[in-house]
């Protein structure tokens, strides 16, 4: 261990540890802006100097390592003049007149730092570096004028998804982040995943925005409006509203949405718990008839469009399953309609959805049946939470709401789907009864949770022998994989993938910021309301059964193989 003293305090660290994170451990906050916990540390925006005994210079404590004996001072005038000459070079090139109309309008970093250091004039003014504003691809939008260079976006895009759609290009005043070429994110192998959202500390990557189509949509008479939300919605929903994070706020998410005027309010969850018996049938079908293994989950569109990307040999291993929200937009405009005599053209089906990616996904035409689209617009839980205060609802003083019936009704294993390592736990609880018949007495599958790359189980099932089965968060993590599939060394049965690190907990369109401390939060919230559900399986929703009843006829049937089921071809 090291000692060091810190503003007068003594820290005793481990060796490797900077003076950042030293800081912490005694309270000290030192103001950062390039900075990615978990992700990056570079010192290039110099808004973390320290003052340093005996070094001449000051030195970025993101990155300079604790030493035996080092005394740091981190609230100096000198540090402090030092720190907003840094900020002040920032926002000279940074478009301020925008703020008003900027997605990340107090919620920028940018913005909160200039208020933290007293800036109260733009003191360096002339020339602003001019780029361009993206907005073709469906799910994203850069405005590269307000790109302040801090490379965020770039590292998690290229070390943490391992997919290198953007990076710094030109030098100096010409430096931009944009694709290859400047071409459009449209136009490359980007996942949509939206982690460059997320990791931005400004509003100059944010998601493409359909809140004024869904206006129209609820405003409209003639449009009977559905809104359903994703598992994991429920567990980040309230950060926008000052909750902490981890605090599930379901009953007050759906008393908002009401008052928003939507006519049902419906749970992805359903479809949740109907993926899972679809896909678990699947599952079983390819184990009994030599089908292609190991089979992957398919509810992930960023996953999905990375492999079409990256993988393309590949695609045959990934479930036919459309993701739960795409199967329950087809359940809404088929049986639903059907039951209540509604015109299917008249529904319009809004999923919100902590993800970005899910906004290419609808658009697809393989997410359509007949011509109409199973789902109509695709929101993140950050525009919800815009809408919401739009609207001039006081959410923190919301009594609980509920779902309508029957499309709202689910089980604890659908609400883990937002977690990394959910589906698969959900999928085995019913895939050991299905096949032994047999109560599985200990639901909890500990192996595939948590936070850790890759996770791997083996399950033995009476009846199918052992089952291996492995779970992967973040594209890089599933890279692993991938690769050894490829070359042979993987010899799982069924994986899991979820595009984004921690699963949807922290995808792209959830609110910011997320660490993993957030994501552990989230994903906790998800599991204490598995664990307090009274039917944590699947199979055992009754209301599943009775779609099967009085609508779908049979697991992968003629009815499940037009709604529920697409395939993807390279
Ligand atoms: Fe997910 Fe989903 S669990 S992808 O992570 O399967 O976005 O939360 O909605 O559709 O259910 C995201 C979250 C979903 C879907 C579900 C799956």
């Amino acid at each position: 261990m090291i000692t060091l003293t810190i503003d007068g305090q003594k820290v005793q660290v481990e060796e490797g540890t900077t003076l950042l994170e030293a800081a912490k451990k005694v309270n000290v906050r030192i103001p950062t802006l390039c900075h990615l916990p978990e992700v990056q540390a570079i010192g290039a925006c110099r808004i973390c100097l320290v003052e340093i005994e005996g070094n001449r210079n000051l030195q970025p404590a993101c990155t300079f390592k604790a030493s035996e004996g080092l005394v740091v001072r981190t609230n100096t005038e000198r540090v402090k003049r030092a720190r907003k000459f840094s900020l002040e070079m920032i926002i000279s090139d940074h478009p301020m007149d925008d703020c008003l109309t900027c997605p990340r309008n107090q919620k920028c970093e940018l913005q909160a730092l200039a208020m933290e250091m007293g800036i109260t004039e733009i003191k360096y003014t002339g020339a602003q570096s001019k780029g361009i504003v993206d907005s073709l691809s469906p799910a994203i939008v850069r405005d590269q004028n307000k790109c302040v260079l801090c490379r965020r976006c770039v590292t998690v895009c290229k070390e943490i998804q391992t997919v290198s759609a953007i990076f710094p290009q030109n030098r100096s005043f010409n430096t931009r982040v944009e694709p290859a070429y400047g071409q459009s994110l449209n136009d490359v192998a980007c996942a949509m995943c939206g982690q460059c959202i997320t990791a931005c500390p400004v509003g100059a990557i944010y998601e493409k925005e359909s809140i004024q189509d869904v206006w129209k949509a609820i405003f409209d008479p003639y449009k009977f409006v559905v809104v359903q939300n994703a598992p994991a919605v429920r567990a980040a929903l309230g950060e926008e509203f000052g909750f902490p994070p981890g605090t599930l706020v379901t009953g007050k998410m759906l008393t908002a949405v009401r008052k928003l005027g939507f006519n049902r309010v419906f749970d992805t969850n359903f479809a949740a718990d109907l993926t899972i018996i679809e896909e678990g049938n699947e599952l079983l079908h390819r184990l009994k008839n030599g089908g292609v293994l190991p089979m992957i989950t398919s509810c992930s569109p960023g996953w999905i469009k990375f492999a079409e990307h990256f993988y393309p040999d590949l695609l045959p291993h990934i479930s036919t399953c459309k993701s739960p929200h795409q199967m329950l937009g087809a359940l809404v405009k088929s049986y639903y309609a059907e039951k209540e005599g509604i015109d299917p053209a008249n529904i319009v089906v809004v999923s919100v959805m902590p993800c970005t990616a899910k906004k290419f996904e609808c658009n697809r035409p393989e997410m359509s049946n007949n011509g109409i689209k199973d789902v109509d617009y695709v929101i993140t839980t950050r525009e919800l939470a815009k809408m919401i205060r739009q609207a001039g609802i006081d959410f923190a003083a919301l009594e609980d709401g509920y779902y309508d019936h029957p499309l709202g009704e689910y089980s604890g294993a659908a609400t883990i789907f937002g977690a990394t390592g959910g589906v698969m736990e959900a999928a085995l609880r019913t895939v050991y009864e299905v096949v032994t018949g047999k109560t599985l007495e200990k639901v909890d599958f500990d192996e595939v949770r948590g936070l850790e790359g890759v996770k791997e189980a083996a399950v033995d099932i009476p009846g199918l022998a052992e089952v291996k089965v492995a779970v992967a968060h973040g594209l890089g993590n599933a890279r692993k994989i991938l690769e050894r599939i490829k070359d042979g060394s993987a010899d799982y049965h069924f994986i899991e993938i979820m595009c984004c690190p921690g699963g949807c907990v922290s995808g792209g369109g959830q609110p910011i910021p997320v660490n993993n401390e957030i994501r552990r939060l989230r994903a906790k919230a998800l599991y204490e309301e598995d664990s307090n559900l009274k039917v944590r399986k699947s199979h055992e929703n009754p209301y599943i059964k009775t779609i099967y009843e009085e609508f779908l006829g049979e697991p992968l049937g003629e009815k499940s193989h037009h709604l529920l089921h697409t395939h993807y071809t390279p």
